[in-house]
């Protein structure tokens, strides 16, 4: 809605918190009648061996039947998470002393339904997100709950490859009415699929892909998250019919592109790349195929498999709000060559003007700011920045303090570009830290890799006690939500 009144500084009721997800927390794999996801499947490859890579894909039956054989936990870290499920009412109580007035979790999918095509939903899974939304609702925090965060039913997965399948639509909607109907009153805000467009590169975590069983992957990607988008849209239409007071969005991993010089070669490889980021959010907002995309599916061969009334839906179903991921920005140039460099983690081109993390992730505060601008004006549309954070290593001093003033840096640079993107009118709504209690990381499986105001004494290998621990960043950021962005 336009007004004359500019905003200065966070508004009111502005939603500070903190974010995770299921599969990096919970552990409780096995228990009260959870069926296998996706990511209980990916195993721990120690730094020295991998490098600054990221593989978390399973690619084919075999390996998958391999994985399935071994049987140990000892392998998967995921799979132990950091207890939450036995300690969520001490966490809880961390993150309201804190002042959360908002906490992101998602629901494992294959809590509720543990192959993900059973006809009736696992009573004990339901009772346990009634105890953390119960729990959450004493101390006043919101609930912001995603679908699905890399929680694919593995059941799925063998039987129907996934989201290639159309009838996956069908189960992630029972899925979603499920919740929907058992959680009104006690959840508000919701998203559907994490980072959608994290499909383009890891089909097996996106969309739940064996790549060896399809012929041709990027159509077999695409086919999938049409169904997805479908899906999604089903979800928005359900969820405003059984919630009318809820809010639904979409997810995105947001990573704005720069093009490496001003030449036009560069200029145009860097707004393509920029383009199949935003087909997500083209989709999911403005409610139908964008033309630039139609015309790479012709190029490449690539044909969109839709059924009556799917346009429709989409049309008819855009999300409430855009919720995105952030943690860095990338490089394009029209040089081929340019992108068989090794360095920067999304595209290999390191950009000489920002300093990097120890697993190469170039920190880019002001390039938030772009993207809030750039965000607000394509779709003009409330945006939520539902992930940002710094992953780093963190030391334990001899008196247990935990000194990460390079956390706290992080966030107050990319907090105070958030304000100035405020100033200059976006319609920004709220802020959940990654990772705001340390847990499993989801592209490298390690315990080591750390986001959190709070500290979780494990290893990589699961040794520890699970204590907690506040670090320096813990009050920091408390003092943050305190003054509502004022006192950074
Ligand atoms: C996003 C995911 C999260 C999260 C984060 C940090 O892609 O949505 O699940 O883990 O990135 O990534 P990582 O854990 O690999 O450092």
């Amino acid at each position: 809605m336009m007004t004359n009144k500019k905003q200065t500084g966070f508004p009111e009721g502005f939603l500070w918190g903190g974010a995770t997800a299921a599969n990096q927390l919970e552990g409780a794999y096995n228990v009260d009648g959870k069926g296998l996801s996706i990511f209980d499947m990916v195993t721990f490859v120690p730094k020295e061996q991998r490098g600054n890579d990221i593989e978390m894909d399973v690619k084919s039956l075999k390996e998958l039947e391999e994985l399935l054989a071994q049987g140990d936990e000892e392998n998967f870290p995921k799979r132990r998470g950091i207890d939450f499920y036995n300690r969520y009412k001490e966490d809880i109580a961390l993150f309201a002393e804190m002042g959360f007035k908002t906490f992101r979790m998602s629901i494992s999918w294959a809590r509720i339904f543990p192959n993900g095509d059973d006809l009736t939903p696992n009573e004990e899974g339901l009772v346990f997100y009634d105890k953390v939304f119960d729990e959450l609702s004493k101390y006043g925090i919101e609930p912001l709950v995603t679908l699905s965060h890399y929680e694919i039913p593995l059941h799925l997965v063998r039987k129907y490859n996934g989201w290639t399948d159309r009838r996956l639509v069908e189960f992630f909607v029972r899925y979603a009415e499920t919740v929907f109907d058992h959680y009104k009153g006690k959840v508000k805000y919701w998203l559907t699929f994490n980072e959608i467009n994290i499909s383009q590169f890891s089909p097996y975590i996106g969309s739940g892909i064996l790549v060896d069983q399809v012929e041709h992957v990027e159509q077999a990607v695409y086919q999938a998250l049409h169904h997805q988008f479908v899906a999604s849209a089903r979800a928005v239409k359900l969820c405003h019919e059984i919630m009318p007071e809820a809010k639904i969005g979409c997810m995105l991993a947001r990573m704005e592109v720069y093009p490496e010089t001003c030449h036009p070669d560069d200029v145009l490889v860097a707004l393509e790349e920029d383009q199949k980021n935003l087909f997500f959010t083209d989709v999911q907002v403005r409610g139908a195929y964008p033309s630039y995309m139609l015309s790479y599916f012709e190029k490449n061969n690539i044909k969109i498999e839709m059924l009556p009334g799917d346009e429709e839906i989409l049309l008819q179903h855009p999300v409430d709000f855009l919720s995105f991921s952030y943690y860095m920005t990338q490089v394009a140039s029209g040089n081929p060559d340019k992108l068989k460099q090794k360095g920067n983690f999304s595209s290999g081109i390191i950009n000489p003007y920002l300093k990097s993390s120890d697993w190469g992730w170039q920190i880019d505060p002001k390039g938030l700011r772009i993207t809030l601008k750039k965000l607000y004006d394509r779709y003009q549309v409330p945006l939520f920045i539902v992930e940002n954070g710094l992953g780093a290593y963190d030391k334990v001093e001899e008196d247990g303090s935990i000194n990460d003033d390079y956390r706290i840096d992080y966030h107050r640079a990319h907090i105070e570009q958030m304000k100035e993107a405020i100033n200059d009118g976006v319609d920004l709504i709220g802020y959940t830290s990654w990772g705001c209690i340390d847990l499993i990381s989801a592209g490298t499986s390690e315990m080591s890799k750390r986001y959190g105001f709070i500290y979780v004494d494990q290893d990589d290998y699961g040794n520890g006690s699970l204590e907690r621990k506040k670090k320096k960043s813990f009050d920091w950021y408390k003092e943050v939500i305190r003054s509502n962005g004022t006192n950074l």
